[in-house]
């Protein structure tokens, strides 16, 4: 019997605003079947979304929901879960609020390793106001801020967030959606923060404004220019420079999570153990 996704979405909210054939709506239902495969329940996960086509993602799940402000889900998100550290919390959000506006959250957020999933919708471009450069828009491309070909070197969101402390890192695209559903339960059930950096088509407002014709044109490039990182690391280091490896890029299940050590703090103040020193922490500086 297909997979019947009513109980998840609130109905009342369709059809979404998003355009036809938008990537977000593929990422979407991934989410929901990763969270039906995990069998929690729907109180139990909090969806933070910003601004953006990708903000509009809270106002479709039935979750608890939070649509916060541009470039802020990060932020909100680390007070819900250090209120709520018994709670799934997920930020979903696009590659300007995530690595523009919200960067510096979302660098912090990676470095305390707070238990969240942080899923980037990376369509390389700020869709909803139709066609700015993003950090991810990729050099010589054509946007509304830089019609003669944008300047702005290309931000590697995957090697932001390895640098920036995240313990579990992966990309994947839209193409495979059963491979998005794996992602996501993996990032969730990972216990620190995991940087999601999932690529998507905007064939409206980068594709069809850079001689992708189509929507299939569109998806056609983001297949161009990914591969499965173990294929990946056999290139020639020339060949890598244009190819954005997919896969999971880092997991490390040994780093402190943000809310675990942040008990500590609390079990100090109550007497329950002793200050907390650097001997406490392996790594001194
Ligand atoms: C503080 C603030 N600055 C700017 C905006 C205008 N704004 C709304 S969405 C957006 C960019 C959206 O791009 P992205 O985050 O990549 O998401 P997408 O729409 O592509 O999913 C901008 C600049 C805003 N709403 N708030």
């Amino acid at each position: 019997m297909a997979f019947n996704y009513d109980q998840y979405l609130r109905l009342e909210k369709m059809p979404t605003l998003w355009c036809w054939g938008c990537g977000d709506g593929v990422i979407l239902k991934a989410f929901i079947r990763a969270i039906e495969k995990m069998g929690v329940k729907q109180d139990d996960v909090c969806v933070v979304s910003g601004i953006g086509c990708s903000g509009r993602f809270s106002s479709y799940v039935d979750f608890n929901t939070v649509h916060t402000t541009h470039g802020r889900t990060v932020a909100f998100a680390t007070g819900i879960k250090m209120m709520h550290p018994d709670k799934i919390v997920v930020c979903v959000a696009g590659d300007g609020d995530a690595l523009a506006i919200g960067g510096n959250h979302t660098i912090h957020g990676a470095r305390r390793n707070i238990d969240m999933t942080l899923i980037i919708i990376n369509n390389f471009i700020y869709g909803l106001t139709n066609s700015q450069t993003s950090p991810t828009t990729p050099q010589g491309m054509w946007t509304v801020t830089q019609k003669v070909g944008n300047i702005d070197p290309t931000f590697d969101a995957c090697a932001l967030g390895i640098a920036s402390g995240a313990s579990f890192v992966a990309r994947e695209t839209m193409l495979d959606p059963k491979k998005l559903e794996k992602i996501f339960v993996k990032a969730m059930e990972h216990r620190g923060f995991s940087f999601l950096d999932i690529l998507s088509n905007c064939h409206i407002n980068l594709g069809r404004k850079n001689k992708m014709v189509s929507a299939m044109d569109n998806l056609n490039w983001i297949d161009s220019i990914t591969m499965p990182v173990k294929k990946y690391n056999e290139l020639p280091e020339e060949e890598k420079l244009n190819i954005l490896p997919t896969g999971i890029l880092k997991e490390d299940t040994n780093v402190r999570e943000y809310c675990d050590m942040y008990q500590d703090i609390i079990d100090a103040h109550q007497g329950k153990r002793a200050n907390i020193t650097q001997d406490d922490f392996e790594k001194k500086i």
